[in-house]
């Protein structure tokens, strides 16, 4: 059973458990003050190198992340502060991998695109597109020969799906019903051109190939991304196998914080809908408002402690200590 993109469900309208919904939301928060707090960074020239902000799409790391047990692993990508984040790790030393800080997930050796946090079940952030689809797929096996009942989810963009290794391991995946759940967040952009020129066919028809159950649901929607991915788990638990959900989601900025003029990819107009009716934040926030399961003042509370948590982390980085040179060549594996 597959349900189509055109035809993305929303999730049902039943009164949720509020302090997990008021958890959801300061988690997408963190991640969403976190990127703003980074591409200042980057503006003031205090971040070597680039990053690639996950503004816009925190419903699909957070609804997924809140599905999943601490000790359930993720693997991300280029794009992955807010999976990281997501999944448990801590602000403070998120900033300080970016800053190059010996405080950082990678004693700063690794930056924006190789953050690994093993105690929360962060296999590591991945510059190759597609690249971390083995390593996911190899934690499932392993996860399956142990009896460890534990799962492994794999975040990739759609531009991942040119990619063979993927393929390789859903059919492994498949064959060996294997705990793992392809999350392919369709943010519609592939760098500057939009999936349609890059990508033949439907996308949850190559996962569907090799005879993976597939879905496909509005990304914008927190409530319906953990539902669907807690059904999800509980089915890769269960040892029914492998499972694929595309999240129809947006990026909000550039495909890198140095891609300012869009324009000649995607129009001013587009960027504005997905903000102004399209937002994960807001989409939660106006939902438990007219609920009465919260109020404007519950929310700004939560808003003006992630905002200090966010600049005493950014603070910390910004006076911690770089690595001592003599370790330049240790931890560094190539
Ligand atoms: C194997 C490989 N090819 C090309 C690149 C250059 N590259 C970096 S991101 C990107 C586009 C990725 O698009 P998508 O997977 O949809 O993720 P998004 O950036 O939209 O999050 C490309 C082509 C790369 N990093 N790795």
């Amino acid at each position: 059973m597959t349900k189509k993109a055109d035809q993305a469900t929303t999730s049902r309208d039943e009164a949720p458990d509020v302090e997990h919904w008021l958890h959801v939301y300061e988690q997408m928060l963190k991640i969403r003050e976190f990127e703003e707090k980074v591409n200042e960074l980057y503006m003031k020239a205090l971040m070597p190198g680039l990053a690639h902000l996950y503004s816009g799409q925190e419903a699909v790391a957070v609804g997924v992340c809140e599905a999943l047990r601490r000790d359930d692993y993720i693997t991300s990508t280029h794009r992955g502060h807010g999976h990281c984040l997501a999944k448990g790790a801590s602000v403070d030393r998120m900033f300080s991998e970016l800053l190059g800080k010996e405080a950082g997930y990678c004693r700063g050796k690794g930056g924006s695109m190789h953050i690994a946090d093993p105690d929360s079940g962060n296999l590591g952030a991945n510059a190759i597109v597609g690249g971390s689809a083995g390593i996911a797929t190899g934690a499932a096996l392993s996860a399956k020969k142990r009896g460890s009942n534990q799962v492994a989810v794999c975040f990739f963009g759609e531009g991942a799906l040119g990619q063979g290794l993927l393929y390789e391991v859903m059919n492994m995946a498949s064959l060996w019903k294997l705990p793992v759940i392809y999350v392919c967040e369709n943010n519609l952009y592939n760098e500057y051109t939009h999936y349609s020129e890059a990508l033949a066919g439907e996308v949850t028809a190559r996962a569907r190939a090799f005879g993976i159950y597939t879905e496909t649901i509005d990304g914008q929607d927190v409530q319906l991304v953990y539902e669907t991915t807690k059904r999800l788990v509980e089915r890769a638990r269960r040892g029914e196998g492998p499972a694929f959900l595309e999240c129809l989601t947006y990026r909000y900025y550039g495909h890198h914080v140095g891609d300012i003029s869009r324009t000649y990819y995607r129009s001013k107009e587009e960027e504005q809908e997905w903000r102004d009716i399209r937002d994960p934040l807001k989409l939660l926030a106006e939902k438990l408002v007219r609920q009465k399961l919260t109020d404007q003042i519950v929310l700004d509370r939560i808003q003006a402690d992630v905002k200090t948590e966010v600049e005493k982390g950014a603070q910390f980085a910004i006076d911690a200590p770089f690595p001592d040179q003599s370790e330049v060549d240790q931890h560094v594996y190539a």
